[in-house]
């Protein structure tokens, strides 16, 4: 390998070449990228941070007494082991649990009790995808697995709009918001901000970081923005923003109150509604009060918002007057009762009628992930195959800790009673439960239920501490791969950039290895090492593009460095067809048409249509007088999730290794807290130190702390166990969004704060596997 040139690479927050200066990577932002990502300042520690597996480890509980339910998980120490040992036992352990290369056609299958979700966001490249290598690796060797449906982003949201909007829900991914926002919205209503810190993620890759450029282009054509949001910079910091903040979780009533207004001055579209939509009916008469003698009126949403009536109907007229698009953020639906907000601004957008504009109408996600609202791409991205998962059972994703909790026990999922399948073993590569997932003591206790637990990662997560075999998997920039994103507009070779830390290998070669050790290498490999692979998986896009007229290099000559531009579709997307014909293009709803009322949704005890529901945490419900702080645990702006925590950009915003949680400057006055000061957030779930930070962007009663710390739970004298890095999920419950959708509800909950004033534990951010013990 040629130290000296800069050779290319991608990552979910963008393209870059970099080459290696001494010991260290040096990176170069991807030169057509207008405002790359500070997040790649955090790739060069993930070739050498002490954090790194150098070998295989095993659990010394699960060595010395071997599988089955063990508390220990998560304590216990580790024991480095030769590879040749690790493939062994691994194997040996999967034969035992039921791998085999000859497998039932007919009849219960092995993998019945495997749970593979192995939900993570992995890395970008197309092959190495962690996620598809154990889908695939699971479905070759046990026939298939137990899967998740749905995702931690976006559960509440995607499972109503799939019941409301039915196909329209690709509306992410086939409709080009960003360019209409650009060039035609007069005025953006955005519930949940457009945090361009989420904007700059997208997986697979996102080249070109255009949402600043794009909010700068409508604000010089006049274009207005308001902001709905407890947190002031979750929108950029344009002139003329209007901000409002409402007590978190109480969006809909907010929507609610505009809605009303709509319907008293007559500024309801009803011939949109009649030939878009239907059941506005029955939405009317909750509206109104008819149905039940509450009507919504911005008087009564103040009561529960917080914002002035004035405002609310203020911004009604303004809608109304205005070509409005509606935009509803991931954020909102992560939360209790999350589907509400996004059913009740696809309502709203309804009644305003602008559904056919360019730059108006209703859009789900924009700000939450940076492929929305891109234009869709003309070719098929390369894409490794999975196989096919012959278990037909799955849970909603993250249901994860009642699935190994409590086997067999009935849940409901859209309007289904289903039941949780009896787990023995658990996979996992690419993922970090012991990050994303709520209430993580009780994810603990689940964690001892199975009877093995296998991960694969680069680095020592809490999650591969409570595994019993961690295999070290390489990082990207030891390995070539193809790079690309939805709705990228490039296709990137990704190179090598360095040598494979300690004996770290790739998810594909410890798959097929395994794989080959159970005769059932064939079915995994298909012949094919990674590299045949990255060229059967090119093929198909290189033959699109050719049959498009477009210029597309041999797969070799792509690999040395090569770099694509992708056509994008010239064909309109579902909601633009829809809107020219709703009955040529009708939704994959059961009438054809936006569901403003839906029957499924009311067979699952849900109100039929989109509806103010008080959750069980929020400022105005009874367990606010106990813990008085809304926690709002977003996406942070100096990682991705809990990746590259260590990294430079992620350490530098850190206080003495800890997280930062930002809290009104009132509120940080009145109970004595400083800047710096270590504060810690608590309530009946466990406890997690952060350090403060007083700001004015934060409303009074709101608590900000980003997820991605590394969970590290301590006692604490006289308070028992609590995370001392600062992982907002040691407080946040883990009970679904509602029976319909059972979504991760996350993003907030309630939590009492004070100043800790004893002598403040020290964070243990990223301790090597050997210090785990
Ligand atoms: P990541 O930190 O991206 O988090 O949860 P997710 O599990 O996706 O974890 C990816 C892991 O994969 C890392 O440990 C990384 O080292 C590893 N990895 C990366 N590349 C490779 C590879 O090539 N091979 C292998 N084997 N491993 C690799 C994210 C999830 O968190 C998401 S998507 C959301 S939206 C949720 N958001 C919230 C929230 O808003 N609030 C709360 N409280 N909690 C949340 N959790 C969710």
């Amino acid at each position: 390998m040629d130290d000296t040139a800069y050779r290319q690479h991608s990552s979910h927050w963008g393209a870059f070449s970099a080459r290696m200066d001494g010991d260290r990577l040096d990176i170069r932002p991807f030169e057509a990228d207008p405002d790359p990502s500070p997040l790649l300042a955090n790739i060069p520690a993930s070739l050498d941070h002490p954090a790194r597996i150098r070998k295989p480890l095993i659990r010394r509980g699960w060595l010395e007494d071997g599988p089955g339910p063990d508390r220990r998980r998560g304590s216990d120490a580790f024991v480095e082991v030769e590879w040749e040992e690790a493939l062994q036992r691994t194997a040996r352990e999967l034969r035992r649990l039921g791998a085999s290369p000859v497998l039932p056609e007919e009849g219960p299958l092995p993998g019945a009790r495997v749970f593979g979700g192995s939900y993570g966001w992995s890395s970008a490249g197309r092959l190495h995808h962690a996620q598809s290598q154990v889908h695939r690796f699971l479905n070759s060797v046990f026939g298939g697995y137990v899967a998740s449906v749905d995702t931690y982003s976006s559960g509440a949201g995607s499972v109503i709009l799939s019941l409301v909007l039915g196909n329209a829900i690709r509306l992410n991914r086939d409709h080009p918001y960003l360019r209409e926002l650009g060039e035609d919205t007069e005025l953006l209503i955005s519930f949940g901000g457009l945090p361009l810190r989420n904007l700059a993620v997208s997986a697979g890759g996102n080249s070109r970081h255009v949402g600043r450029s794009v909010l700068q282009q409508a604000a010089a054509r006049g274009c207005g923005f308001v902001s709905v949001s407890p947190i002031a910079d979750d929108f950029s910091d344009l002139p003329g923003v209007t901000r409002i903040a409402p007590r978190p979780a109480t969006d809909t009533a907010l929507m609610l109150g505009m809605a009303h207004r709509l319907h008293e001055t007559g500024k309801v579209d009803r011939a949109y509604l009649e030939r878009y939509t239907t059941g506005y009916p029955a939405f009317e008469a909750y509206l109104t009060g008819n149905a039940d003698g509450v009507a919504k009126t911005p008087e009564w949403a103040e009561a529960i918002c917080g914002v002035p009536a004035c405002e609310i109907a203020a911004l009604a007229d303004r809608a109304a007057k205005s070509r409005t698009l509606i935009n509803v953020t991931y954020s909102l639906q992560r939360a209790e009762n999350g589907e509400q907000p996004v059913w009740m601004a696809l309502t709203l957008a309804c009644m305003l009628g602008q559904g056919g504009l360019p730059g108006a109408g209703f859009c789900y996600g924009l700000g939450s992930i940076g492929n929305i609202g891109k234009e869709a791409l003309a070719v098929p991205l390369p894409t490794m195959p999975q196989g096919r998962n012959r278990v037909d059972d799955f849970i909603p994703v993250a249901r994860i800790s009642e699935l190994l909790a409590k086997p067999g026990e009935p849940y409901t999922y859209k309007g289904e009673t289903r039941r949780y399948a009896d787990i023995r073993l658990v996979y996992w590569a690419g993922g970090n439960p012991f990050h994303h997932h709520q209430d993580l003591s009780r994810l603990k206790e689940a964690f001892s239920r199975p009877e093995t637990i296998i991960l694969h990662d680069s680095v020592f997560t809490a999650s591969a501490r409570h595994a019993d075999i961690v295999f070290p998997a390489t990082v990207t920039a030891e390995r070539d791969d193809i790079g690309a994103g939805g709705n990228d507009p490039y296709l990137f070779a990704m190179q090598t950039l360095a040598e494979p830390f300690g004996e770290a290998r790739d998810d594909y070669a410890i798959f097929a290895d395994l794989a080959g050790r159970l005769e059932c290498g064939g079915i995994f490999t298909e012949g094919r090492d990674a590299r045949g692979w990255l060229q059967a998986m090119y093929e198909p896009t290189r033959e699109a593009l050719e049959k498009l007229g477009s210029d597309a290099p041999s797969f070799e000559d792509f690999m040395q460095g090569g770099r694509i531009d992708l056509p994008v579709r010239d064909a309109p997307g579902l909601v633009a067809r829809f809107h020219q014909d709703p009955a040529a293009a009708p939704l994959e709803t059961p009438s054809g048409r936006i569901e403003l009322f839906s029957e499924t949704v009311a067979g699952a005890g849900l109100p039929g249509h989109a509806a103010w529901l008080a959750p069980a945490e929020w400022l105005g419900a009874p367990m606010a007088e106990r813990h008085p702080f809304q926690l709002v645990s977003n996406q942070p702006a100096t990682r991705l999730h809990s990746q590259l925590d260590f990294g430079a950009t992620s350490m530098a915003a850190k206080e003495k290794g800890r997280e930062v949680a930002r809290l009104n400057r009132e509120d940080a006055a009145r109970l004595g807290i400083g800047a710096g000061d270590v504060i810690r957030l608590h309530n009946e779930r466990g406890s997690v130190l952060a350090a403060a930070r007083p700001s004015d962007a934060i409303m009074p009663g709101v608590v900000q702390l980003s997820t991605g710390a590394w969970y590290a739970p301590e006692d604490l004298p006289g308070a028992g166990l609590a995370c001392v890095n600062g992982n907002p999920n040691a407080v946040t419950c883990d009970a679904g969004a509602s029976a319909l959708s059972q979504g991760c509800a996350g993003q907030l909950c309630l939590v009492s704060l004070e100043k800790w004033e004893q002598p403040a534990p020290e964070a243990w951010p990223h301790k090597a596997p050997f210090s785990a013990g």
